[in-house]
């Protein structure tokens, strides 16, 4: 509220002193004294209210201690039907919110040329026990870029002062169910071949579809990749995964004219967006590590030095 809102308030000035140091608007405040003055005890009452009462319980709601959003009547404006959320669903937006809330979020856009790994990936795709799409080699590629900017497998101790830098290399994915979103993780990228890391996460999606991941197929990610690829879009901000400090969200492959030197070539190209916690994360250190990636994508062969 303005700070001038509570001098037209009733109160004395060791009471206006007492609300300003608990941040208390007298204005909202209910005065009980001779004409309606505000007593101490009405400042108390009012503090407590807020804790205890509507406020409290509609932060337990949000599970962030803010207040939710008013009811409205929509029925008002016409026919509506309400329908209770699936319990994935509750849990994810609980836990999309807070880290929407928590962390300082910035999102790096940047294009990787997938031409020569898209042809190889179709000669490849079916010859192996699990399908070839493009996710088991977006994770291992952002696994081994993490080789080079391990800040993107930490996490931010409680305390906010120091950074716990993690030695595994386990990446999340975000997988659509009809349940909901959910995020399982393939384990130990770094000791897989990307044909291991596509069984994995078939597996995984199907698993997820089924609605049969257990806690642990869905713990101990250091960073996630969320892939809209298959469906469309041009680019978009994913949130990143607290604790994570970094998500990657990939859209669908656009052929382009790029220019070569000399002239412009049709070239396959794959739309990246990094979302990454700016409290860790630098920008320029981010648009390294995406553009890394990207030169990871467009000449895969680097994966194996
Ligand atoms: N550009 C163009 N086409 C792409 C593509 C891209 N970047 N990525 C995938 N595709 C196409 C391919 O054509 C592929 O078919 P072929 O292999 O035959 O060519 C097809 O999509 C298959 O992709 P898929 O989606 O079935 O498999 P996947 O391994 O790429 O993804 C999974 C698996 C589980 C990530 C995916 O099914 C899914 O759930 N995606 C949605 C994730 C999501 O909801 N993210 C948002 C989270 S925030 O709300």
């Amino acid at each position: 509220a303005p700070a001038t809102r509570g001098a037209l308030a009733h109160a004395s000035p060791s009471v206006r002193k007492f609300a300003r140091e608990l941040d208390v608007t007298l204005e909202g405040v209910t005065g009980t004294g001779p004409k309606n003055r505000i007593l101490k005890e009405d400042v108390q009452n009012h503090v407590k209210q807020a804790m205890k009462g509507d406020g409290a319980a509609r932060g337990a709601q949000t599970g962030t201690g803010l207040p939710a959003q008013p009811e409205v009547d929509f029925s008002k404006f016409g026919a509506v039907e309400t329908v209770e959320l699936a319990r994935i669903r509750k849990i994810s937006s609980r836990h999309l919110h807070k880290s929407w809330l928590l962390i300082p979020h910035v999102t790096q856009y940047a294009e990787a040329d997938v031409t020569d790994l898209e042809a190889f990936r179709q000669a490849e795709k079916d010859k192996h026990a699990a399908k070839l799409t493009m996710l088991p080699f977006l994770i291992k590629a952002v696994c081994h870029a993490i080789e080079q900017f391990p800040e993107f497998a930490s996490s931010l101790s409680a305390d906010g002062n120091s950074l716990i830098m993690k030695q595994y290399r386990h990446i999340g994915f975000a997988a659509d169910t009809p349940n909901g979103l959910m995020v399982p993780v393939v384990k130990d990228v770094d000791q897989k071949g990307v044909v291991q890391i596509a069984a994995d996460t078939a597996s995984l999606a199907g698993k997820a579809r089924d609605g049969k991941l257990g806690p642990a197929d869905m713990q101990g990610a250091v960073f996630s990749i969320s892939s809209l690829g298959g469906i469309g879009g041009t680019a978009f901000t994913p949130i990143v995964n607290s604790p994570e400090v970094g998500i990657l969200g990939v859209s669908r492959n656009e052929v382009k004219p790029v220019w070569s030197g000399s002239e412009f070539v049709p070239r396959t190209m794959m739309p990246l967006s990094l979302s990454y916690d700016h409290r860790v994360i630098d920008g320029a250190y981010a648009a390294r590590f995406v553009v890394h990636l990207a030169s990871l994508l467009s000449d895969y062969r680097r994966v194996l030095l």
